[in-house]
């Protein structure tokens, strides 16, 4: 089965599975109590899952109208394969921010697939381009999405990025996450650069009922930073999330502090940072892309966090990212609200880009 008869299966069996266990834990009896605490696990993650592909189709709703209606329009115009009809749609794909790259690279394996498989009609296209463009992605590779947390606590996870982009607001909607699952959790303000960027991580320590350590503007953010982590160890805190100022303006400036920032957390916490994800605003397209670059090019970047996928029309980035910097997104902001935090997952997202076309 094509990949993207499996996708659309998926996630319609799930939501056939969901109202089937809901009849079904009505009906239960008292010696099925164990039976039932079981169903009503499973039950619980089937919903989870069901949620979190609700916030994929809301917030990919931009980038969806976008895409879906100009392959449409493409179906439309061009019955039959031609040269023609292959420029447009490669053109439609860079407009989607997927990245040139990629783009032509997909066009070789379109083209040749056009031909082995003999196929004469636009239509019956759309879902080789969908599952072409999955293939891309994982490319042979296991994708990596998952946090990766320290054996010993705690785990520190550094966010990087320039200014604007949404390191505070994952921060925080990243420790609610965390506190939702039980854990402890410290916030540490390390942009101490701008005016207000603690007291706004401070009040998000507040809201999600979480540690916070930091200090006036314009202390020195490594010292803020091994604060926070001595008291972390002290109150036995699961995951630090630290914040940090990104002014790319002066690499050889970020670069420097960001290597005295790493050596301080290393010396309190062996094996410290545990992961330093970069914060990138999909409404900034290719300029996202070069951000990428350049800070891989001054610090060791483990995950990608994109935010504003919601905000904008071109969703294609996340497979450009791929391509152009060949660093996993671990998370993507598909809105303002903390559910809007979701694990990045290519299966949910291809869902929510082409849904309509399935
Ligand atoms: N629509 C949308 N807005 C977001 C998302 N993530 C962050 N924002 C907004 O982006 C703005 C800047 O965020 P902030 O966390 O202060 O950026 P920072 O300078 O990198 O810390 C705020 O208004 C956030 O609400 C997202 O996923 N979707
Ligand atoms: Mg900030």
């Amino acid at each position: 089965m094509r990949l993207f008869s499996k996708i659309k299966n998926m996630f319609k069996q799930e939501a056939k599975t969901d109202v089937k266990k809901e009849e079904k834990i009505e009906i239960s009896t008292e010696n099925e109590e164990v039976e039932q605490k079981i169903e009503a696990k499973e039950d619980n993650e089937t919903k989870k899952n069901v949620e979190s592909v609700k916030v994929y189709e809301k917030g990919l709703t931009k980038s969806r109208e976008n895409f879906v209606s100009k392959l449409i329009n493409l179906t439309n115009k061009y019955h039959k394969i031609t040269e023609d009809y292959f420029e447009e749609l490669e053109e439609i794909l860079i407009m989607a921010d997927i990245g040139v790259n990629t783009v032509m690279d997909f066009m070789d394996r379109l083209r040749k697939r056009v031909k082995q498989e003999h196929i004469e009609d636009v239509a019956s296209l759309n879902e080789i381009i969908v599952d072409e463009l999955f293939i891309i992605y994982v490319n042979d590779e296991v994708i990596v999405n998952k946090i990766n947390f320290a054996k010993e606590k705690p785990t520190v996870v550094l966010f990087v990025g320039v200014n604007g982009v949404g390191k505070t607001t994952t921060i925080a909607k990243l420790a609610e996450k965390l506190k939702q699952e039980g854990k402890k959790v410290m916030l540490v303000a390390g942009d101490t650069f701008r005016a207000g960027a603690t007291k706004q991580l401070e009040e998000w320590a507040n809201r999600v009922d979480a540690s916070f350590v930091g200090a006036h503007e314009g202390a020195d953010p490594a010292s803020v930073i091994y604060d926070g982590l001595t008291r972390a160890k002290e109150e036995n805190i699961d995951v630090v999330l630290i914040d940090t100022a990104g002014r790319l303006q002066n690499k050889t400036n970020l670069m420097n502090e960001l290597e005295k920032i790493n050596r301080v957390i290393g010396k309190v916490i062996e094996g410290a940072p545990h992961e330093t994800l970069l914060v990138i605003d999909a409404t900034t397209g290719q300029n996202g892309i070069s951000q990428a670059k350049s800070f891989k090019e001054i610090t060791n970047i483990t995950g990608i966090v994109l935010t504003k996928l919601d905000g904008t029309a071109k969703g294609g980035i996340v497979l450009a990212i791929k391509e152009n910097v060949g660093i996993p997104v671990k998370y993507i902001g598909l809105g303002e609200t903390k559910d809007d935090l979701q694990v990045f997952d290519i299966e949910k997202y291809i869902y929510g880009l082409f849904k309509d076309m399935m």
